[in-house]
Parts: C-alpha cells; structure tokens; sequence
C-alpha cells in the first residue's frame, strides 16, 4: 500500500553554476549562481527531488527542518505544511537581498514547505505512475509558454577566469535587440521581457521602443525592479503606453503602484508588492495591480500556487510567473503547475536559457515555440544526472559564493555605486 511507504532520508546538496554578468537594479549577477538540490528517499528505495535557494541562510533553514519529515508518508502533504510552519521561523535581523523577496527569512517556512512538497509530489506521481500535473487536477494545455527574458549586460565577467558566454554585451537598443533575436532564435519565445532599473529611464524606454519596432506584435515587459521613483513611473508610462502588455514593479511599494494605476492605463503587474496570501488580502482591493507573478519556491508550493491562481480568477487578476536563477527541476515544477492553472493569462518569465548547466540526466530542457512541453511520465517527469551533481556541488564547494550579492559584484566595476533605491 503507498500509504506504509515512509521518507526514511532527506539529501540536501549545494550546488554551483556559471551564471553571466547580468545587470539589475541591485547591481550584477556574480560569475556564480546557487542553489540546493534536495533529495527525498522513502522507505521503498524512491527518490523524490526538488530544486530551492541555495544561499546559507536557507541551507541553515533546511537543515534544521529536515527531521520534520521524518516517517510521513509522500502523501501527508498537510501534516508536512503544519509541521514546518510550527517549527520554521524568521530570522530576527536577517540581511535579506531586497530585489528577490524571495529570499526574505519570513518565507522561510514557505520556502521549505514548498521544497519538501515539489519532493513528495515527485514521489506520490512515481508510486502512482502520474505526472504531477495530473495530481494537481490534470492538465488543461499541454505545453507552457515561457518568455524570452532579456538583461542588460556586460560581455564579460570582471574577474577575468571566466569565459566569455555566448551573448556579448547588451547594452544599447541595438544590443538589446540582437539579444532578443537570438534568444527568440534559439528557442521561439512570442514574448519578451526586459529587466530595466539598470539605466536612465530614457534608455530603457528606447530599448522597449526598439524592441517594439523589430518584433512588431510581440507582447513586451519591462521590469525595472521598483527602481524608479512615482513621478519617474508615471512619466514613462505616458512613453510606454503604446508598447507594453504589463508594467512590472516600476516603483516601490503597494502604495506607490496604486497611486501609479491612477495615472496610467497600463496593467501593473509585481512580484514585489504582493508576496504572500497575506499581502493578497491587503493588495487586492486597492486596484494598484492588475497582474501577479507568482513563485512556487516562496509563496509556499505548486498547490498554493493553485490557490492563488482561485483569487486571482475571484478578483479578476491576471497571473503568470515569476523566476531568479534556478536549473531544469524548478522548471519542471514551475511547468506542471502552470499546466494544471487554467488562468495563465501571460507566458512565464524564466531565466533557464542564461544557465549553461544542468543536473538532470539527459541535460537541458528543450523549449517548443518558446515553450516547455508538460511531462507525461510519473511524477516530475525529470531525474538527477548524479555526476553532473557531484560536479556542480564541486564548483559550489570552490567558487566561494556563499550568498548572493549584486550590489558588492557591481563595486567591483564602480566603486561609488551605492545600491540607493529609487535611484531614478
Ligand atoms: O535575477 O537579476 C535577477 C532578477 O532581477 C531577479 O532577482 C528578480 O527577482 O527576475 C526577478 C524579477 O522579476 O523581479
Ligand atoms: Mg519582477
């Protein structure tokens, strides 16, 4: 019987990999992005896998919850969700990275519940032969669309050991452009995104304007990560009209983006604003955001997801996805929930064309037409390639990275840079 089957082991390994010099409002992407791969084994001899933050405060978190599944059943996905939010707490003082609220100690409980939970759903589809997507209500589209998300960049990283990679520098409009085309040529995206509060507004909005006229019906977004001030946002929205689908988290604050709403025509959409069922509760009726990009890593779990996804269609919001650096597992997770919603209403961001790396056997996930066709195999459908995971926590354990931090890699190139925010 499935139900005698216990989590007898919890693996969590760090690991490493190479990541480019991508520019955003808190400053550059270091030459090394995290993660934590965890493993859970049952009774059985399965092995259920989940892919989450791999900074040290969330190992730290994870190491301190993995005796909580201990003896569950992969199927005691509410016992598990009570236990950690008994147990995982906040850190008082924590230093938290602004720009990914994802990475805030009052997630943690939501974090873990969410890793050990994509874990166990791997191991529920693999003992009943379904694929998540099907333990989640099955699936309403068959492949998920993804968007071609563009960054301003540098060529190369300024520690000079790392290669080059394959995209050059993309900083003028020009640039910007030639990026999209190859990422859109690679893998098919119909919709693009760039991350802006990098630059002075006026060059941004030229790079959105240039993107406009050489993919002529293209949805666009610019994202320039709260990063602009009220007045700068409503200025540029009256200059972006014409050219976006959403406006993403252009100033700072639920208060700001509703004062922002008043001003513009333009739906606003955040993953800043509103980041847990809480601020959903306070954000919704405030009419400041008309799109939510959701998180499964922090906002608790793919059915969590799935309830967000209800009070998104009960408030008439739009909804779609959100996403840092991560590898193939977050984005086989990210794809069977986003196949079980039927209120998708824009392609997913994702950052998985500027990864290199991969842990799961068979390597890179393929994109069809800018999309991720949704497993039919049980469970998440994907496995770990255990040398390229021994090589990745290798790299993890030599790179010296420990917490991502932008802000220090960019005084690296400037030394005066300050991080301030709104800087526009
Ligand atoms: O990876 O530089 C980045 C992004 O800026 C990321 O940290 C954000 O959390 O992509 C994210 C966003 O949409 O805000
Ligand atoms: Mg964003």
């Amino acid at each position: 019987m499935p139900r005698d089957v216990t989590l007898t082991r919890v693996r969590v390994t760090p690991i490493a990999f190479r990541d480019g010099p991508l520019l955003n409002a808190a400053g550059i992407h270091e030459p090394w992005a995290l993660r934590a791969i965890v493993e859970l084994e049952t009774s059985d001899g399965r092995v259920g896998i989940s892919e989450t933050y791999g900074d040290e405060p969330m190992l730290r978190v994870l190491a301190e919850a993995q005796g909580l599944v201990l003896g569950l059943s992969p199927f005691d996905l509410n016992t598990m969700e009570e236990r950690v939010r008994a147990a995982i707490h906040p850190v008082a003082g924590a230093v938290e990275f602004e720009l990914a609220p994802g990475s805030h100690s009052a997630k943690n409980a939501a974090k873990v519940a969410s890793t050990f939970e994509v874990a166990m759903l791997d191991l529920q589809g693999q003992m009943l032969g379904a694929p998540i997507v099907d333990l989640l209500g099955g699936r309403v589209r068959d492949t998920v669309p993804y968007s071609a998300y563009l960054f301003f960049k540098h060529a190369e990283h300024i520690e000079r050991p790392y290669a080059p990679d394959a995209w050059g520098e993309g900083l003028s409009p020009e640039q910007v452009v030639a990026q999209a085309r190859r990422m859109i040529s690679l893998y098919g995206f119909r919709s693009i995104k760039l991350k802006g509060g990098v630059f002075e507004p006026a060059h941004e909005i030229a790079c959105m304007r240039a993107l406009h006229a050489a993919f002529p019906g293209v949805p666009l977004r610019l994202d320039p990560n709260a990063n602009w001030s009220l007045a700068t946002s409503i200025a540029a929205a009256e200059q972006l009209d014409d050219v976006l689908e959403y406006y993403e988290d252009p100033c700072p604050g639920l208060a700001g983006m509703a004062e922002l709403a008043r001003h513009t025509k333009l739906p606003l959409a955040t993953n800043m604003v509103i980041t847990t069922l809480d601020d959903f509760r306070k954000g919704a009726d405030t009419g400041a955001v008309k799109v939510l990009l959701s998180d499964h890593h922090y906002w608790g779990g793919l059915r969590v997801t799935q309830t967000l996804a209800r009070m998104c269609r009960l408030w008439d919001l739009g909804l779609s996805m959100h996403s840092n650096s991560h590898l193939g597992i977050s984005l086989m997770a990210m794809t069977h929930v986003a196949a079980a919603v039927p209120n998708l209403t824009y392609a997913c961001d994702t950052h998985y064309p500027w990864q290199e790396e991969e842990v799961i056997a068979g390597g890179r996930v393929p994109f069809e037409d800018g999309a991720v066709r949704v497993p039919t195999t049980p469970g998440l459908g994907v496995t770990l390639d255990r040398e390229r995971l021994a090589e990745l926590h290798e790299q993890y354990r030599r790179c010296g990275v420990r917490n991502r931090d932008d802000l220090s890699q960019m005084r690296k190139y400037d030394p005066g840079f300050t991080g301030r925010q709104p800087r526009f």
